[in-house]
């Protein structure tokens, strides 16, 4: 590995985009037709399904959400980059990952109501999704602890001779954390099949990343751990599909990992808690919905003849319905089993926690109340 630093050809100096912004591309990132049209719904459901979620946390219905606006390009292109037998372990942002590898949309929304339908048993405080179905593991809302955990599982899957990659995301404040040192220096050290995402989405709440960190940029510090960096464009989806690709497949080859920084901004606030108009200028806002991603791919698809003004109105149709469904579906699912509070801890149940099932069982059953949010 080169350590001549600070050179724009440099991919953890540069920047490495696809997508030009007259909507063409500037390298064939070999993806077919039917491929890149399933990738741009796959944003616009996500973009769609953000806004009607929020209304819905508005609205009182649900305790809490966390928006991905403006950052979708990089779990969409993850989503299509991995195999079925890869692992994720995602930030706040990158849930709809899971969606993209085939989760059933209902079933991820009901997580949010934490009810019945909800894969997690209402376990978890809304918007941290998960799906053992496909190799999701939930995000713990505490900043860092997924990276190393990705590392473990990596780790786990080489000594088992499979050739599956973990995938870990976090933001760029988490890049501060005891946690990422951990595992960056341990993946470096064993070569573990590992692809680290940080989307650095210019804030950490109201922390600017501008102040969290005095590296150049957080691709560049692959360079202490002994891996490559990349630094990609976060809003153009076929340069995060190609950087994660092409990282994935160095790991499954014994490449060891790589640590991509993904260049976005996030466009909403850092959750349904948070006020950004106390901390950030509007006008930066304004600068990066210019940059949008949605956009920049829907112009290369026009200009392709693969997408058009009836096919993004027939496309927006659909996927309202499929929402609006899929909502309305988890709503309504049932409350879950109380029971259910004694399972999933040990494989056999013992005494103790058994003598309390049996006194609950008995005991009347207390009003629903709403799950708060922080
Ligand atoms: C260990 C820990 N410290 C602090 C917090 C409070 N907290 C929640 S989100 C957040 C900022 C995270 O920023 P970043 O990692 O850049 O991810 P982003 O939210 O921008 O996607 C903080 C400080 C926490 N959840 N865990």
């Amino acid at each position: 590995m080169s350590l001549t630093l600070a050179s724009a050809d440099d991919p953890m100096f540069g920047l490495l985009r696809v997508l030009t912004d007259e909507g063409d591309v500037s390298r064939d990132p070999n993806v077919d037709d039917a491929t890149l049209k399933r990738m741009y719904r796959e944003l616009r459901r996500l973009r769609t399904l953000d806004e009607k979620m929020l209304i819905v946390q508005r609205q009182g219905r649900i305790g809490f959400y966390g928006e991905v606006k403006g950052q979708e390009a990089t779990p969409v292109a993850t989503g299509f980059a991995l195999r079925a037998d890869d692992w994720v372990f995602p930030g706040l942002r990158e849930g709809a990952v899971m969606l993209v590898r085939g989760f059933p949309l209902a079933t991820y929304v009901a997580q949010c109501w934490g009810n019945g339908l909800d894969v997690q048993k209402g376990r978890q405080m809304p918007s941290h999704f998960s799906g053992r179905s496909v190799n999701q593991v939930s995000w713990s809302s505490c900043i860092g602890p997924q990276i190393p955990q990705a590392v473990g599982t990596a780790w786990a899957m080489r000594k088992q001779g499979k050739d599956s990659v973990a995938v870990a995301f976090f933001g760029d404040g988490a890049t501060s954390q005891p946690d990422f040192h951990n595992a960056l220096n341990l993946a470096g050290v064993w070569k573990a099949p590992v692809v680290f995402v940080c989307q650095n989405n210019h804030w950490a709440i109201s922390i600017p990343s501008s102040q969290q960190t005095a590296a150049p940029t957080f691709a560049s510090k692959a360079i202490a751990y002994g891996m490559p960096g990349v630094r990609v464009d976060g809003n153009d989806v076929l340069a995060v599909y190609c950087a994660v690709r092409d990282a994935a497949e160095r790991a499954r080859q014994g490449g060891g990992p790589t640590l991509i920084e993904s260049v976005t901004y996030r466009i909403g606030a850092h959750s349904s808690s948070d006020d950004p108009t106390r901390y950030r200028d509007q006008a930066e806002v304004e600068a990066w919905l210019k940059k949008d991603p949605l956009d920049r791919f829907r112009r290369f698809l026009v200009a392709y003849g693969l997408h058009d003004e009836a096919r993004e109105a027939a496309m927006q149709s659909e996927i309202d319905a499929e929402i609006r469904a899929a909502i309305a579906e988890a709503e309504a699912a049932p409350a879950v089993e109380r029971a259910t509070l004694f399972d999933d801890v040990y494989a056999e149940q013992p005494w103790h926690l058994r003598e309390q099932a049996e006194a609950m069982e008995r005991a009347p059953v207390a009003p629903a109340h709403d799950a708060g949010g922080h």
